[in-house]
């Protein structure tokens, strides 16, 4: 396949609100893939999606071939696959390995952060519960604000107060955040994208937390223009990097500076994805996880996120043997090497997500399935 084949633009299902909209959006305007933005209102989105790809999620991308995708992360790599041009998957195999470590932190641990401050707050919360009323709501024949309570109840059942986040440790998940903000501010203070002045897929995959939620929503967005500034450089730097026009490579090997934000996925993010593991394994829909300052009480259990931790290991056991050895080392300088293969035996469904990006076995938390 080839861009050209692209003259009729593929069709972009989704709310100009959502996490993984936005992070599908930066990677079609990054790479110069033509798009056009729509909204299928429900109830006719969910059940169309459920007739198309098997489950119900945001976004759906629909080929000029009239096939339908879904998960931003199989369906980048689909692309990456079969366009030619330049890639976002850095070519040295070392740095894809970390670059999709990046992605998947950024997709699957963030959410709920993201979830909290646009949820929590009713600043955010009057805000996103609107714009859906109008945007996705708007064949459902209630009065708005109806339709902002059952929204902000959904919401906050679904992604906060219901998968893990209470009174008790709300402080905790802000820090958790003050804290990834100093990082990633100190990185952009240097270079323009994580691993270089070129995009990579680590930063599309942060692109999911913060062009739509964190430097949208007015409570992160305020703590964003005060402590981390360049942070609002980067997400303006993303959406308006066009890879054919940059000649810049990415640095070589893995940044200093990364190192932080690894040390946190190996003490933190991976073990969360072995609770995860144990949870589904003994079939408890909620679990706690408690590790050093991190506490969620009653966390969504995920099928879906097993298959994430599978997903990982395969990148590794794709490298060759020389690049394995020297992933090993890294990941046990950050410390996930551990954590990475805790879990014997992960308790996957058969053949689960095989089919992706054009069939999906799992939402990525199981709320109202
Ligand atoms: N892994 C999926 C996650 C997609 C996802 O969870 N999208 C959210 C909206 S941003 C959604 O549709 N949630 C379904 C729901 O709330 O029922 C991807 O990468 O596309």
């Amino acid at each position: 396949m080839t861009n050209s084949e692209f003259t009729k633009p593929i069709l972009l299902y989704g709310s100009n609100i959502s996490y993984f909209t936005g992070k599908m959006e930066n990677y079609f305007k990054v790479k110069e893939i033509p798009y056009k933005q729509m909204v299928l209102a429900y109830p006719k989105f969910e059940k169309t999606m459920k007739e198309k790809v098997g489950i119900h999620q945001m976004p759906a991308v629909v080929l000029p071939d009239g096939r339908w995708m879904t998960d931003t992360t199989k369906m980048i790599q689909w692309f990456e696959g079969n366009l030619p041009g330049k890639k976002i998957i850095p070519g040295d195999p070392i740095q894809a390995f970390f670059a999709f470590l990046l992605e998947d932190w950024a997709d699957e641990w963030w959410w709920r952060t993201a979830m909290h401050f646009r949820w929590h707050y009713a600043e955010g919360a009057h805000f996103a519960s609107r714009h859906l009323s109008e945007e996705l709501l708007s064949s459902i024949r209630l009065p708005i604000w109806m339709k902002k309570i059952f929204l902000t109840r959904r919401q906050r059942n679904g992604y906060t107060t219901g998968d893990g986040i209470t009174k008790e440790n709300i402080k905790t998940v802000e820090d958790n955040f003050l804290n990834l903000l100093k990082n990633l501010n100190n990185i952009f203070e240097k270079r323009s994208f994580l691993f270089g002045n070129r995009p990579s897929i680590a930063d599309i995959g942060f692109s999911g937390p913060f062009f739509r939620h964190f430097a949208l929503d007015p409570v992160p967005l305020e703590i964003i223009r005060q402590k981390a500034p360049k942070v609002l450089n980067w997400v303006s730097a993303l959406w308006n990097a066009r890879l054919s026009k940059i000649d810049d490579d990415f640095e070589v090997g893995i940044p200093n500076d990364l190192e932080p934000l690894f040390l946190e996925i190996g003490k933190i993010y991976l073990p969360y994805l072995s609770s995860n593991v144990d949870a589904v394994k003994q079939n408890k829909t909620k679990f706690d996880f408690k590790l050093g300052n991190t506490y969620l009480k009653n966390a969504r259990y995920s099928q879906y996120r097993v298959w994430c931790l599978k997903e990982l290991r395969n990148h590794f056991q794709n490298l060759s043997e020389k690049h394995k050895v020297q992933v090993e080392i890294l990941l046990k300088k950050f410390e996930c090497w551990e954590p990475l293969w805790r879990d014997d035996n992960l308790p996957l469904s058969d053949f689960q997500e095989n089919e992706l990006p054009f069939k999906a076995d799992r939402k990525m938390l199981g709320v109202n399935e």
